[in-house]
């Protein structure tokens, strides 16, 4: 069977599976649901409701980043996250790293979009500063440089942003971040990242 992936197009972490599908030319159904309307094809796949899931012909695999290594290791090419040594831990570092970011962004969008007298202001203040910690990190990581080749870290990082920029455009991500700026710049470039950009009508 074709993988099939289900997807909603905003979503960070359903991009990055979309993304290494593309990187690694392995071919997916990609079925666009809504988890906040608890669409029963999602429900089925996924007893939390949330995408990305894919379903394989060995059964479904959930979580972003288990689903971007069995895509990767599937695929054709070199590995985007190496198998082992200090390498895979580099890789692994800064995807994590990029991907605690998106935890606190999605927090920070499910907060925000609250009644207002429901808000609450230290929680989103929270969710403001972690997430800019782990942009300032990300800045200062020597991984991020553009000309470097592709891994699963710097496609997370450039996932985080771009859709930092989507989401919390208040934030102003960009300001003092010359080098995820580059990144963002070679890595949108990408035939993979422009198919699947996340403001996509
Ligand atoms: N740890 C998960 C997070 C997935 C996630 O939070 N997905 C969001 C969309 S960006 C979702 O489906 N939310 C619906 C819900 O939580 O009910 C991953 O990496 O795949």
């Amino acid at each position: 069977m074709t993988p099939r992936l289900h997807i909603t197009v905003p979503s960070p972490y359903a991009r990055k599976c979309r993304i290494v599908a593309r990187e690694k030319g392995v071919a997916i159904e990609e079925v666009a649901v809504d988890p906040y309307a608890s669409d029963p094809r999602l429900v089925a796949a996924n007893p939390v409701v949330q995408v990305p899931a894919l379903e394989t012909a060995d059964g479904v695999l959930t979580d972003s980043p288990v689903i971007c290594e069995w895509l990767d290791v599937t695929g054709a090419g070199p590995l985007l996250l190496p198998a082992d040594g200090a390498e895979r831990w580099r890789v692994k570092r800064l995807e994590t790293l990029a991907n605690a970011g998106l935890e606190m962004g999605v927090k920070r969008v499910l907060e925000l979009r609250r009644p207002e007298q429901e808000r609450s202001a230290s929680w989103i203040t929270r969710w403001t500063e972690n997430l800019n910690r782990v942009l300032d990190r990300l800045e200062g990581d020597p991984g991020i440089a553009p000309d470097l080749p592709l891994d699963m870290g710097r496609i997370t990082a450039g996932v985080l942003v771009t859709w930092a920029g989507f989401r919390h455009p208040d934030l102003d991500w960009a300001a003092g971040r010359p080098r995820l700026v580059a990144l963002q710049a070679a890595l949108e470039a990408r035939p993979s990242f422009a198919d699947t950009r996340p403001d996509a009508p």
